[in-house]
């Protein structure tokens, strides 16, 4: 963006030059002293002015057949002139060239019809060659092309509005041939810019800024459609949310969410119904805290506790009585270990154990609710295979069922 801002800025300078140039014409200010230079005819072929009465010449024009037709002028005291003005029999403007970088050669190229400017060409990175052309109508630009390599390729267009004042230019950045950046702008300043960012022949990317130009929302077509899928929306230069149509519904179903720039939720409707099912805390970048409405009933009803974007610890509210009876454990992603509180006094009774396989190897049961083991189970390929009974009053059960473990 800064690169087309300076551009947009290059313009405005060169406008405000070109405006010098038609607004000068080849008369003098007050006070002016000449020096008159004659041939042997006595015809008059040169004068020197000093404009301002400052005891230094700064214009000096050349005669012909007793006619000026070149008027060159110093207009920034720096003792040598620097910018030119070809004239016509009758004394009008009919070209002009300005030295902007001092070297002595012209980068600037105006042709004027009737003292108005038609068109311009600007060298820009003062090869002797232009790289910019623009075309005036009523004395206005209205329209430029530039060369953004500098190497003879056109591959940026600008349009002007009736004031001279950019309204919207086009860029081939993929050096196609044809426009894949198509930037809006209003006073001059970038408002809305529109992407072809695969060079495919249809926007993807849509960027909309404020009046300081900064970045305020952001929409994406993943999907190539031609219909955005992802909405970003930003303040103050940074991002603070940003929504995903990961069903292709048109509309979306995830929202992230962003503190100083940094993810801080994730929540999701992962059925598109409307109502979110699924919330993600996040710190440092990872997943710290995920909650689920697992049935969809508009609860909570899973939470799972994250390390290093690794499942740590999951709690499930299996009777959806708005409280977690049932814990497990993992370790490096895997499930190693249940609690579960069946009678709802706050307490586990039944711990099961698994293996690396996921299989069930042991499940222990506090019949009593006494906060100690009376039943004891051992699991071989997802079957029971012994009973040891510790001590209980009611031992003759199978093992108890947990909730499938599978969430
Ligand atoms: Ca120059
Ligand atoms: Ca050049
Ligand atoms: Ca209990």
């Amino acid at each position: 963006m800064s690169q087309l801002r300076s551009r947009a800025w290059e313009i405005g300078l060169s406008l405000a030059i070109l405006g010098v140039l038609v607004a000068t014409p080849p008369t003098t200010a007050a006070d002016p002293a000449s020096k008159y230079f004659y041939d042997d005819k006595g015809q008059i072929v040169r004068e020197e002015v000093d404009s301002t009465g400052s005891g230094r010449t700064d214009t000096w024009i050349t005669y012909k057949d007793g006619k000026p037709v070149l008027q060159a002028v110093d207009t920034g005291k720096h003792g040598k002139p620097d910018t030119w003005y070809h004239l016509t029999p009758d004394g009008q403007v009919a070209r002009a060239e300005k030295d902007q970088n001092l070297d002595g050669k012209p980068d600037v190229w105006t042709i004027y019809e009737k003292e108005v400017p038609v068109k311009a060409e600007q060298d820009l990175d003062f090869d002797g060659k232009p790289d910019r052309y623009i075309y005036f109508e009523k004395g206005k630009p209205v329209r430029a092309e530039e060369s953004v390599k500098r190497d003879g390729k056109i591959t940026l267009w600008l349009y002007y509005d009736e004031a001279g004042v950019l309204i919207r230019d086009e860029e081939d950045t993929k050096g196609i041939g044809r426009a894949t950046v198509f930037s809006y702008y209003q006073d001059g300043k970038l408002i809305r810019r529109e992407e072809d960012t695969k060079g495919t022949g249809r926007v993807d990317r849509w960027s909309y800024y404020d009046k300081e130009e900064r970045l305020i929302r952001r929409e994406v077509s993943r999907s190539g459609s031609g219909r955005p899928d992802v909405w970003a929306h930003f303040e103050n230069g940074k991002i603070v949310k940003q929504e995903e149509d990961l069903l292709g519904r048109g509309r979306p179903n995830v929202t992230y969410f962003f503190q100083a720039g940094a993810l801080g939720r994730r929540e999701e409707d992962t059925q598109g119904v409307g109502r979110v099912d699924l919330i993600e805390w996040y710190e440092d970048g990872k997943p710290v805290k995920r909650q689920q409405d697992s049935r969809q009933q508009g609860k909570i009803d899973v939470v799972s506790y994250l390390r290093q974007g690794q499942i740590e610890r999951q709690e499930v509210d299996t009777k959806y009585e708005g409280r977690y009876d049932l814990v497990r454990f993992y370790t490096n992603d895997r499930l190693v270990k249940e609690e579960y509180d069946t009678n709802g006094d706050g307490r586990p009774d039944i711990w099961a154990y698994y293996d690396e396989k996921g299989d069930k190897v042991l499940q222990e049961e506090d019949t009593e609710y006494d906060g100690k083991v009376h039943v004891r189970f051992r699991f071989e390929g997802g079957r029971v295979v012994s009973k040891e009974v510790v001590s209980a009053r009611k031992s003759d059960g199978p093992p108890r069922l947990l909730t499938p473990k599978s969430w």
